[in-house]
């Protein structure tokens, strides 16, 4: 049986999870956003919807995406992430700074999750610390500033994997238990739609690393080359591509829409589709 430690929760990988993403930026209206008081309601509705596990953010990653400071990452987080711990789902804080790692870790988070697979100075150092929480360590090539700027690959699945198994060997030298990490090939970041595209159908030989994997397309601007459609219509294209990635082996999804996914999967569970 597949199981992911976090810090008060062994989820169980044999039914797919679906993560919540709680954006918790000013500029983000539909996707927690603005307030705490905001963000707070969102994670309620996106449990309500059916979602797994949430997954908490205070600085946008977006393709040409400034970095925020760490003392307003912070004022950003903390207050729902207080909050996020008592709804009974692991809570996943989705930041590279070593410090944010360290605050949300004394203050319960279950997951950290990493878009620069704890290269930070000292990140690796905060999560070897933690006696169980999870970790989700992703792929990205660049930095959010410039990741976009034509990506190169000679064979991006066999680099992905490389590096990810780098990064998972770096965990255990520091003592941390496999058990303990997801592995997240970074969809869009310094990839090209064909790059993003070949990840999905080889996605399965990631799966030689030997841990579960964590994979988001929610919304993102590959779908948009694939559908023609803008970021706020790509419910549709990001319900397939989640269900498609399922389908090659990933364990949890993150996702925007959550009840749309649901939806999906209760229809490919129900036909027997899926495993568990
Ligand atoms: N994508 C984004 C942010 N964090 N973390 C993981 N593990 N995998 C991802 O694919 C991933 C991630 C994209 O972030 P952003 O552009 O800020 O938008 P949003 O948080 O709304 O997805």
């Amino acid at each position: 049986m597949m199981l992911w430690q976090t810090t008060r929760f062994r989820v169980d990988l044999a039914r797919p999870q679906v993560m919540g993403i709680v954006n918790i930026t000013p500029d983000s209206f539909s996707d927690g956003g603005r307030n705490a008081t905001a963000a707070i309601a969102h994670c309620e509705q996106l449990l309500a919807e059916g979602a797994d596990m949430l997954d908490l953010g205070g600085e946008s990653t977006r393709p040409g995406s400034q970095p925020v400071t760490l003392d307003e990452e912070l004022k950003r987080v903390l207050p729902v992430l207080d909050a996020a711990l008592r709804l009974g789902c692991p809570v996943s804080i989705d930041t590279n700074k070593p410090e944010v790692m360290r605050e949300v870790l004394a203050r319960g988070a279950d997951v950290i999750n990493d878009i620069n697979a704890l290269q930070a100075l000292g990140a690796l150092d905060v999560v070897a610390a933690h006696p169980s929480c999870g970790v989700c360590l992703m792929h990205m090539r660049g930095d959010p500033q410039t990741m976009q700027q034509r990506p190169r690959y000679d064979d991006v699945l066999t680099e992905v994997g490389a590096f990810l198994d780098e990064r998972l060997r770096a965990l255990r030298s520091r003592g941390v238990s496999d058990e303990r990490v997801v592995l997240d090939p970074g969809i869009g970041f310094g990839k090209s739609v064909e790059h993003n595209l070949d990840l999905l159908r080889r996605q399965r030989e990631l799966l030689a690393s030997g841990r579960p994997l964590l994979v988001g397309w929610s919304r993102k601007s590959t779908l948009g080359a694939v559908t023609g459609r803008d970021v706020s219509h790509r419910q549709s294209a990001s319900v397939a591509a989640a269900l498609a990635s399922i389908q090659a082996g990933a364990s949890i999804v993150r996702v925007h829409d959550v009840s749309a996914t649901v939806d999906a999967l209760k229809v490919w569970q129900a036909v027997g589709l899926l495993r568990g």
